[in-house]
């Protein structure tokens, strides 16, 4: 005998988490395939979500920090479990480093095996691994679960200071099944996923009284402020007060940097000089020296600059962190700002004009220094006369993503290519880490679909150069340029022994044009400025994948670039 029970429709795991995210506005997935991710990904390509599917998982997480840098929604980043999670967990620590918010999803291994440790496939217990390098990190054991655990995750990556959040979800959970009704009703739409927090008006008082009387103020503009997305009050903040400013790496562009108040140009001058600081989403981390020692004007390494600091950022705990800070405000950029413009009202008096003269003198004698050398065109190719190819291409587009890693590649870049709008660099960030080019690139490429110029260094690009397969597959219209110099910081180290190379050497004259044309893309050695820049023209306006070899003179370099001095052993020699 039979009954007939109508029957009830169902959703299963795999369905919810695309539904919960497709809820809320996301609609890109960074991913690496293998069981059980790989049916996710079907389904949610199937579903209409973009799936991006990378060579190695950590450039899949470097996208997805990227694409949350970018975009201020988290970057979504699938692995499997074990060795695939490993993989991407660098990403993940890097964006908690830098505040970049993206999750990384792993699949992982049933709990009862895992906690018995009784050896299943890509056995690991994932969660606990995640928890000290993430903000945050969550498991979800049952189906009825899952919206609320990727509201949490989603939460947690945007509020507050942002961050890389770890979504632990067994290969159980996605088979699942549960009433198609109940499923829909468990998701979350997360509400104002990013609250504003609003500076008390005291601690904003306390900043406004402390910059009124300041003989020297500097403004130091971090890539916190770029992430804000509060670029026309910061503008108008840095021009109603008349304040010289200095933007950190990634903050370059947040007002143009052929800006008349930006001191780039006059960088030590100022960092040493000034009385009163105020930093806009900015650590005062080594980046900075720490606010201490001799680039501080201070008479010793250890000893903290007199200058005295306001620090606006969205953590509390940020300040003082380093040195002592006079006049904390603790709040969203965008609020905090608007706080500030509107406390400073109408008659601000601008800051002494021998302090703004002597940086606009101090500038003027760097920047025609600078072009001087720019103008050389010595053979073969110097950091310099390549770079400035990248920075004539960027001054005509400058919607173009610049992404940016190496050594002497990246301390040059970032003080020869000016950037001309908010959010276009993104580079090595707050570890100087190598191997985020091409993930970055990738992630530029696809959320803003704008020309991506990446400039790497040899050993750089090395990291993740695989992924120019990635680039080809997807036809993203992604120009790399291998500042090619032989090797590690340069290409002239011998071994004193004369057995094998030296280790900061490669293979000299390498062909790594060959790598992008082997998948289909357009691959350009360039000896020449003149070689470069058509190659770089072509690629900006054809958008088909490139890469172009830029050969450097591989004894141009410096040891670890300008960071020498945290280097003891090449310190001790001055190389
Ligand atoms: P940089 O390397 O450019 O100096 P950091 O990464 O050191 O920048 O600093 C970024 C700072 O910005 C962090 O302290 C972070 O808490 C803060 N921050 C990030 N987003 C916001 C925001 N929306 N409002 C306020 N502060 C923010
Ligand atoms: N590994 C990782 C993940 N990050 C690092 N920063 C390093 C190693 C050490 N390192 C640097 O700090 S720069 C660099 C390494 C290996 C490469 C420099 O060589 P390059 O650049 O070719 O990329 P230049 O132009 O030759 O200096
Ligand atoms: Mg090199």
């Amino acid at each position: 005998m039979t009954t007939d029970t109508p029957t009830r429709e169902t959703t299963d795991g795999f369905q919810l988490v695309i539904d919960a995210l497709k809820l809320n506005g996301i609609d890109t997935i960074f991913a690496l395939p293998g069981i059980p991710i790989t049916d996710f990904l079907r389904l949610a390509q199937a579903g209409g979500m973009k799936v991006i599917s990378f060579r190695h998982e950590q450039h899949a997480g470097n996208a997805a920090a990227a694409a949350g840098y970018l975009t201020g929604k988290p970057g979504i980043c699938f692995t499997v479990s074990a060795p695939g999670f490993l993989n991407g967990l660098t990403a993940l620590a890097n964006a908690t480093t830098n505040c970049f918010p993206m999750i990384l999803v792993s699949g992982s291994s049933e709990r009862e095996i895992v906690d018995l440790q009784q050896g299943d496939y890509e056995e690991m217990d994932q969660l606990a691994i995640a928890k000290p390098l993430a903000k945050a990190a969550f498991r979800v054991l049952h189906a009825e679960d899952i919206g609320i655990g990727i509201a949490r995750a989603i939460r947690a990556a945007v509020s507050g200071r942002p961050g890389g959040v770890y979504l632990d979800l067994p290969a159980k959970l996605f088979a699942q099944s549960m009433d198609k009704e109940a499923g829909e009703r468990s998701l979350v739409q997360v509400v104002d996923p990013a609250p504003r927090q609003i500076p008390a008006p005291d601690a904003v008082q306390r900043a406004v009284d402390l910059l009124k009387g300041a003989k020297k103020p500097l403004v130091i503009l971090g890539k916190g402020a770029a992430y804000a997305r509060s670029d026309a009050a910061i503008r108008e903040f840095i021009e109603k007060t008349g304040i010289p400013y200095l933007p950190m790496s990634m903050a370059k562009g947040l007002l143009p940097d052929n800006h008349a108040q930006s001191a780039s140009a006059a960088r030590s001058y100022v960092l040493a000089e000034a009385n009163v600081v105020m930093l806009v989403g900015a650590r005062l981390n080594w980046l900075l020296s720490h606010g201490k020692g001799k680039t501080w004007g201070a008479a010793s390494a250890k000893e903290p600059t007199k200058a005295q600091f306001i620090q606006v950022d969205i953590s509390p705990t940020e300040a003082d962190s380093n040195v002592a800070v006079a006049a904390p405000v603790v709040g969203d950029i965008g609020s905090c700002i608007a706080a500030l413009n509107a406390a400073i009202g109408s008659g601000w008096a601008k800051p002494p004009a021998e302090w703004t003269g002597a940086i606009a003198e101090r500038k003027d004698k760097n920047l025609s220094k600078m072009a001087e050398t720019l103008a050389k065109d010595p053979s073969p190719m110097s950091f310099q006369s390549a770079l400035n190819v990248i920075r004539n291409k960027v001054a005509e587009r400058p919607d173009a993503i610049v992404v940016n890693e190496g050594a002497n590649t990246l301390d040059f870049a970032r003080s020869i290519v000016d950037m001309y709008e908010p959010r276009k660099r993104l580079d090595v960030g707050t570890w100087g880490i190598m191997g985020i080019g091409m993930g970055f690139a990738v992630a530029a490429a696809v959320t803003q679909g704008k020309p991506v110029i990446a400039v790497c260094g040899d050993s750089a690009f090395g990291f993740s150069g695989m992924e120019v397969e990635t680039i080809c597959r997807y036809d993203l219209p992604v120009c790399v340029v291998v500042f090619n110099n032989n090797g590690i910081y340069k290409g002239t180290d011998v071994n004193p022994r004369g057995t094998e190379v030296a280790p900061t050497v490669f293979v000299k004259d390498a062909k790594y044009e060959l790598l992008m044309q082997a998948f289909g893309g357009v691959g350009v050695r360039a000896a020449t400025p003149r070689e470069l820049a058509a190659a770089l023209d072509e690629a900006v306006a054809s958008g088909r994948p490139t890469l172009i070899n830029a050969i450097i003179d591989e004894s141009a370099g410096t040891e670890s670039g300008r960071i020498t001095s945290l280097n003891p052993a090449a310190a001790k020699k001055k190389v």
